[in-house]
């Protein structure tokens, strides 16, 4: 650490300021340590965030543009050892995506090189009052001191991501036959455990506002494919969000569930839209030539028309619960239901109606002619491959 030149005084606060340019590090932190910062400097943004996991600062000044880790990587990772210190950026080279980026990760300001020193100095002011005003507002808040309670930035929705991912286990719930009183398959459920991600829509949603969706679907394919020695009847379906297509780990032959690809159905959901992917269609042709089966999931929800029966041409199709619920006392969804039965069948598709909660739904479905069913009635997502009850 530099020394302060006004040793007299107390020091104001301790700045770490990272800059790749020796001399602009220099005059940066001679400005700062006359005006009574302590100063700590380096070059680079991964010795920056070794730094700051081992070393409190009040404030953290950057450039944008960093050898190795570039400036909204180290704030990540900033953001993973503190959630609270204010950060400064810097850049020669200002481009709204960035600066929209810098904010949403958490960095107080943004300038613009060059700036004048006062600029410098009162943003600096300005970053330790706010820093003390948020650490008296977190213990005020959070006595008990949680300390990714709060902050509703994306650094912090990445860090609860990283935590989520770690704790994401899967559940399966039986698909059954009535007519054979057996189980055909299992559908596997991704379950996490995280107070700010509580339930997999939570963590989807993280993952996609953070472009780290394909993460989760590789962890979802490989723990599928460990647990598939333990699946009985041997046949899995597991659920791929849209812009899974988009990762090329899917259609490699080498990864994990690909080897089991014959045991596998890939449900595809209806409810959100497939044209963001491009190529659907190559990729889909893909999948087959791997072996894997595709179901169209909760078809039937919204207003999607069953326009991705037609396109995708899949195997089978899950009728979604909202089909289900109650169609044993309701004027229009049986005729509908059966209505969908006879053209599938038609289509030589095989057809499971989801989330089948009471022995009414399940006999006016099979009185329709829908054998194959799914749902609490028979078993709650579990871990262990739960036996259903008749
Ligand atoms: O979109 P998808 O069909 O993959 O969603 C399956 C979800 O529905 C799982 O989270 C599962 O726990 C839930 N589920 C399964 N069976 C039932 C049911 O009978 N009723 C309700 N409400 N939810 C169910
Ligand atoms: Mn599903």
């Amino acid at each position: 650490m530099t020394v302060a030149a006004h040793a007299t005084s107390e020091p104001r606060g301790a700045v770490l300021l990272v800059d790749d340019e020796p001399g602009l590090r220099y005059g940066l932190a001679r400005v700062l340590e006359r005006a009574g910062y302590v100063v700590d400097t380096v070059g680079d943004g991964a010795s920056a965030a070794e730094r700051t996991a081992t070393i409190r600062y009040d404030v953290i000044v950057s450039d944008i543009r960093l050898p190795g880790l570039d400036g909204i990587g180290f704030l990540r990772a900033v953001r993973r050892h503190d959630l609270d210190v204010p950060v400064i950026l810097m850049t020669g080279d200002p481009s709204v995506d960035t600066a929209a980026r810098a904010v949403e990760y958490g960095a107080l300001r943004y300038l613009v090189k060059p700036f004048a020193d006062e600029l410098l100095l009162a943003s600096v002011v300005q970053a330790v009052q706010l820093h003390r005003l948020a650490r008296v507002r977190r213990q005020a808040l959070d006595p008990g001191g949680h300390p990714d309670e709060h902050l509703g930035d994306l650094a912090s929705l990445d860090l609860w991501l990283d935590q989520a991912l770690g704790s994401l286990t899967m559940a399966y719930q039986p698909i059954v036959s009535w007519r054979d009183r057996r189980v055909v398959a299992y559908e596997a459920l991704l379950r996490v455990t995280h107070p700010h991600l509580p339930h997999p829509g939570a963590v989807l949603g993280a993952a996609e506002r953070l472009d780290r969706l394909s993460e989760v679907g590789r962890a979802v394919r490989r723990n599928a494919a460990t647990d598939l020695a333990r699946c009985p009847g041997g046949e899995l379906f597991v659920n791929l969000h849209p812009l899974d297509l988009d990762d090329d780990d899917l259609l490699d032959a080498a990864a994990p569930l690909s080897r089991h690809a014959h045991r596998v159905v890939l449900e595809i959901t209806e409810r959100t839209a497939l044209e963001r992917v491009a190529d659907v269609d190559t990729r889909i042709a893909a999948l087959r030539r791997l072996g894997y089966r595709i179901a169209i999931d909760d078809l039937g929800a919204g207003y999607s028309g069953l326009t991705s029966v037609a396109h995708l041409e899949p195997e089978i199709v899950k009728f979604d619960m909202s089909l289900v619920r109650g169609i044993d006392n309701h004027p229009t969804k049986p005729r509908l239901v059966s209505a969908m039965l006879d053209v599938f069948e038609d289509m030589g598709l095989t057809v499971i109606a989801e989330g089948v909660e009471t022995a009414r739904e399940r006999d006016t479905l099979v009185g329709l002619g829908c054998d194959l069913l799914q749902g609490f009635l028979f078993a709650r997502p579990d871990p262990t491959f739960p036996e259903p009850t008749w």
